[in-house]
């Protein structure tokens, strides 16, 4: 039995730069699979990684002749890449078994099956245990319906198994099976974060979140629970990678920092590693965390965390009830306020968009952001992802106006606001970005600044044509 997963050519995020991630669910699944299945052979195909365009990887996927095709969306917007993948494997045999997974075909099981024949199976959530058991029971079809955690065709109809119980202790996960894309371990990077040549990793820390913002798909994918790795494994996993991968950027993919003591504890662990000071890492984090952790930043900031992702969102309390957010604006310009304080990149998040969005409203937001002041700012469009409640909400009242997924990526408007139409909204994001980093002043601070992470993001804001690119959109 031999199962191919598929990384398939990808456009980039294109307000972050250049970057090439490493393909981190698929190495994850590929390292469990040949852990817990045994005789079960496995390959990575990295696309974007290996430059393998749609004919170069029909004719990889011959000459690799798998029985098993599985590919996963990562975020909404790459839905149709996924699918022409395992259209594509269809064409080179129609025997082979296609199988997607991730957010989106989670969320969206019953219509992914309905549109897309080339599809066989959809895992939803966790998918370690269900491929694994998918895998081992792939010749027999009659296994299916025993399978808890998939959906499938059968006898001319959906089914959705019930789903399967979340792993309980993350630590018994395999470390990532970075090996299994060794040959494109140093291409992996993300230039305007950490250089064009400093290799890049992600680890997970921990997985789902305790919290239930509205426009996040994240607590439902994963149960509406939060379980994290332990710290000392955190630790070695950053060792691991380093010590055997030559990562220097890691990119610990939790979307919280978690409560009591372990943001202390992972930096204790790190530390104690003794890694070079040039192996720096990098957080999201809500920025009422930063306040609950504030006495551990200068630890954090020894480990090597040395930027920071804050969920700011929005500039009205309003709003951020609205969202479910759980912070207010204060915390915002308190948590970037302790970054700075501390050395960390404070990189702040803004979202606009909301259905009570007015321009003056977007107005204040800019002036917010101009205020808070924060190293780097990105502003997103409240996108309705299949899997959130913005969007089970945008459905029932019929605001989406764009049903093209590859448009879902927080960049494209998808629909109006109460009194801006999509088209006006799309414009508010440019001139959020035009005012945020047209601004002389700042565009002259940031090009100069002592901080070399500063003045990459600012070359890279001001080289790379993504204002005139974001004014393309409307
Ligand atoms: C790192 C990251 C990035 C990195 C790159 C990652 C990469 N490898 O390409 C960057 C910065 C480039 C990025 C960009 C974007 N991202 Co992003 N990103 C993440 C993040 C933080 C971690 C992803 C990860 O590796 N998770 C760990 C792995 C193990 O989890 P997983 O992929 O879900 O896989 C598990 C299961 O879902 C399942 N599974 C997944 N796929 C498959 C496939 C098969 C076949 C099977 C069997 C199972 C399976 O099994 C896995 C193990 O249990 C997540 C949030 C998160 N914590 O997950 C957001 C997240 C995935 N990103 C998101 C978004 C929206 C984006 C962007 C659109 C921009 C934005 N506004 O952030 C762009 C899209 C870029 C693009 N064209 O792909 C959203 C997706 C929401 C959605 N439904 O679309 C997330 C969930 C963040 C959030 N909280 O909303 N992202
Ligand atoms: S936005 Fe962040 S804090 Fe809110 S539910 Fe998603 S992951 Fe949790």
């Amino acid at each position: 039995m031999k199962v191919l997963f598929i990384e398939p050519p990808k456009d980039i995020w294109f307000v972050m730069g250049e970057y090439l991630p490493p393909p981190y669910g698929i190495i994850q699944l590929g390292a469990y699979l040949e852990k817990n299945a045994e005789g079960v052979e496995v390959e990575v195909l990295d696309c974007n990684a290996e430059h393998v365009d749609w004919k170069d990887m029909e004719k990889r996927i011959e000459s690799s002749n798998p029985d098993i095709v599985a590919s996963s969306s990562l975020a909404t917007c790459n839905t149709y890449v996924v699918v022409r993948t395992l259209e594509t494997a269809k064409k080179v045999n129609s025997d082979i078994i296609t199988v997607a997974g991730g957010q989106h075909f989670t969320a969206t099981s019953q219509e992914s099956l309905e549109e897309y024949p080339e599809i066989d199976v959809i895992v939803r959530g966790e998918g370690e245990r269900t491929l694994t058991e998918l895998v081992k029971n792939a010749s027999n079809k009659r296994a299916l319906p025993k399978i808890e955690g998939i959906s499938f065709r059968h006898g001319g109809k959906i089914v959705h198994n019930p789903a399967r119980p979340l792993i309980e202790n993350l630590d018994e996960l395999p470390y990532p099976g970075y090996h299994l894309v060794k040959n494109s371990i140093s291409k992996y990077h993300f230039a305007a974060m950490a250089g064009r040549d400093v290799r890049f990793a992600l680890i997970e820390g921990g997985r789902g979140c305790p919290h239930k913002c509205t426009f996040c798909t994240q607590w439902q994918h994963w149960q509406r629970t939060w379980r994290a790795k332990s710290p000392q494994r955190i630790a070695d996993e950053m060792e691991f990678c380093h010590r055997n991968f030559g990562s220097e950027f890691i990119w610990l993919t939790d979307d919280n920092l978690g409560a009591g003591s372990r943001i202390g504890d992972i930096a204790d662990e790190i530390i104690k590693r003794k890694m070079p000071d040039d192996v720096t890492w990098f957080v999201q984090a809500r920025c009422d965390d930063i306040l609950r952790n504030k006495e551990v930043l200068p630890k954090l900031r020894k480990s090597g965390l040395n930027w920071v992702l804050l969920g700011v969102e929005n500039s009205e309390l309003s709003t951020l009830e609205s969202f479910k957010k759980g912070i207010t604006p204060d915390d915002a310009k308190t948590a970037v306020k302790l970054l700075k304080e501390n050395d960390i990149f404070a990189h702040a998040m803004f979202i606009i968009g909301n259905r009570k969005d007015t321009k003056e409203s977007i107005s204040r937001l800019r002036e917010f952001a101009d205020e808070l002041d924060p190293d780097f700012a990105m502003f997103g469009i409240l996108t309705p992802f299949p899997g959130n409640e913005v969007y089970d909400e945008a459905k029932r009242n019929g605001w989406i106006e764009d049903t093209n997924w590859s448009h879902y990526d927080m960049v494209h408007a998808i629909m109006p606001t109460e009194t801006l139409s999509t088209k006006e909204v799309q414009e508010e994001l440019y001139k959020c970005y035009r005012s945020f980093y047209g601004s002389w002043s700042r565009r002259f601070g940031g090009i100069f600044s002592s901080n070399e992470m500063k003045r990459r993001i600012f070359w890279y804001m001001s080289t790379r044509g993504i204002i005139d690119q974001l004014k393309a959109l409307f």
